[in-house]
């Protein structure tokens, strides 16, 4: 059997989501149910970082102690996330006791093979980045992202970074999969065309104790990002003997895939893989960077600009499934993209309402209308007896194979693009037909060309059920199926003759600017 084992960021608790961060967790919930769809065995993990200065300050502004504030905040990402229906196996903290310990045997192990030592840093951090940046990378005395840097000289241990530059750029030339999309691996390769320095991985507790003190030195607490990274393979029982069956079996075979935005590659794809070469753990299967939903100034949207939009907000005009619809169909996996009122708006009419609502509500009326609320029998000899009906019903099967190839390879929304295409032709197929004429001269024709459109439906509906889950199973409790069986996809006349059929309300009725 099939394994699939997806992960998205770990988001900061300093703030609740917000539609940039939903974005992300959308999109890693349909690739996952899709997996599942398709019969494989899935794991889906997200969930919260909570440990390091932000979240310290975050914490003491709200006038909380750390853990407080990570607790409430936590639930407040699992209530959001329940809002867009995510469907995740793992909610990950890195507050969690396991992973704590975890992360302090990774830590003691790189120091006692050397790759951790101690020496003075003297260099430029910033605080809300959590990173530090040596003079030739700052822009105008700025991070190259704009953020406001800060002097720093200390003590502190650093990760032997340098060491695996080599071994990680082989590994990146022969694994053309690995970071992805190519746009992001020819800027993880330009990185590493410079020397890679070594990576602060310690604070002193002076200066932060909120963070998995460093077992041997207990002054010092781990920099977030080496804490946060380890979750991915804690997660599923990394450092953890009771687990070592269940970490092989999604980490050395499933292998991982890390869906992250594109503002955090470096650390994922340089930080994070030399540690586990470091580790002598196997590397994740794929990290696919995507882009940046924009606001309306074309500027990323993000809680330090204030430029968010609330997901309750969104949710309350568009409905769930449409939003997570629009993200999906919208946005090509990998590149940015607007957001808006008015582009959600014209999305969701041009694609649900005039095309997939359509059909469902013409069919369904029809058949209510002229065969008393029940599907007729399938005839082959009738239905398949020209050239357009041959050609639509050979469309409508090999479209499951399609779908499930695009979703492997990352491109969720050229699938949706297929699966509206066959809605389309089928509703140009029926204006062709016109079975509401021809239900009174010849209803056995008519019949027939209305059972396509249930079968189509039937294959479309339960195609989109990862995308939008609730609308999807209204759809199909409204023309009788039950299953959603894989196989089912590909085959012609599942949908049994008298089959009854509801008159179905509009699934996705218009939306308008007010
Ligand atoms: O970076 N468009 O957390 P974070 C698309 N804790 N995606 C967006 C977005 C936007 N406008 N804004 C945010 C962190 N995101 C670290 C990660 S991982 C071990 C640690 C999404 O709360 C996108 O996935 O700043 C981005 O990478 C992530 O939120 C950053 O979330």
């Amino acid at each position: 059997m099939s394994r699939f084992y997806v992960t998205t960021p770990l988001y900061y608790v300093n703030d609740k989501p917000h539609l940039g961060t939903a974005y992300s967790t959308v999109t890693a919930d349909v690739l996952a149910r899709y997996h599942r769809l398709f019969g494989n065995e899935t794991l889906f993990l997200t969930g919260v970082d909570e440990h390091g200065q932000k979240i310290q300050q975050a914490a003491e502004k709200r006038g909380k102690s750390p853990q407080e504030h990570c607790d409430e905040l936590s639930e407040t990402f699992k209530n959001v996330w329940r809002d867009f229906d995510i469907q995740y196996d793992i909610f990950f903290r890195t507050t969690s006791g396991f992973h704590v310990t975890a992360v302090q045997k990774a830590l003691q192990e790189l120091f006692d093979k050397g790759d951790i030592y101690a020496n003075t840093y003297e260099g430029w951090y910033c605080v809300s980045e959590e990173i530090f940046y040596t003079e030739k990378e700052l822009v105008d005395g700025k991070t190259p992202t704009g953020k406001e840097v800060v002097r720093i000289s200390e003590k502190n241990y650093f990760f032997r970074m340098s060491k695996y530059q080599t071994r990680l750029v082989e590994y990146i030339n022969t694994h053309p999969d690995f970071i992805r999309p190519e746009n992001r691996k020819n800027e993880v390769l330009g990185f590493l065309r410079q020397p890679l320095a070594d990576l602060c991985i310690s604070r002193p507790k002076s200066r932060l104790s909120w963070g998995v003190e460093i077992p041997f030195d207990h002054d010092y607490v781990t920099y977030v990002w080496f804490d946060a990274l380890l979750n991915y393979a804690t997660g599923v029982g990394l450092y953890q003997p009771a687990r070592t069956d269940e970490f092989h079996k999604w980490w050395h075979e499933a292998g991982a895939n890390h869906l992250i935005g594109k503002d955090i590659l470096i650390t994922h794809a340089v930080y994070w893989t030399t540690m586990l070469l470091a580790m002598g753990v196997p590397l994740p299967k794929t990290i696919f960077a995507h882009g940046w939903v924009l606001n309306r100034d074309n500027e990323k949207m993000s809680k330090s600009k204030g430029s968010v939009m609330d997901p309750k907000e969104m949710i309350g005009f568009a409905g769930v499934d449409a939003l997570r619809y629009f993200f999906v169909r919208e946005i090509h996996l990998g590149n940015d993209a607007p957001i808006s009122h008015e582009l959600i708006m014209n999305r969701i009419n041009n694609d649900l309402a005039n095309n997939l609502g359509n059909l469902l509500s013409r069919t369904t009326t029809l058949i209510d209308k002229f065969f008393g609320g029940m599907t007729p029998a399938f005839q082959p000899q009738v239905a398949g007896a020209d050239p357009m009906s041959r050609e639509l019903i050979d469309h409508a099967t090999s479209l499951a194979s399609k779908v499930k190839s695009l979703i492997e390879d990352f491109q969720p929304s050229l699938a949706l693009e297929n699966i509206v295409e066959l809605l389309n032709e089928t509703n140009r197929f029926l204006e062709s037909k016109a079975p509401w004429k021809t239900a009174k001269t010849d209803p056995a024709t008519a019949g027939q060309h209305l059972y396509m459109a249930v079968e189509i439906l039937r294959i479309t509906g339960t195609l989109l059920s990862p995308v939008m889950p609730a609308k999807c199973r209204e759809l199909l409790k409204t023309i009788g199926v039950k299953s959603l069986a894989w196989e089912s996809l590909s085959q012609w006349a599942v949908t049994a003759g008298q089959t009854s059929i509801a008159k179905a309300p509009p699934l996705f009725p218009r939306i308008e600017l007010t």
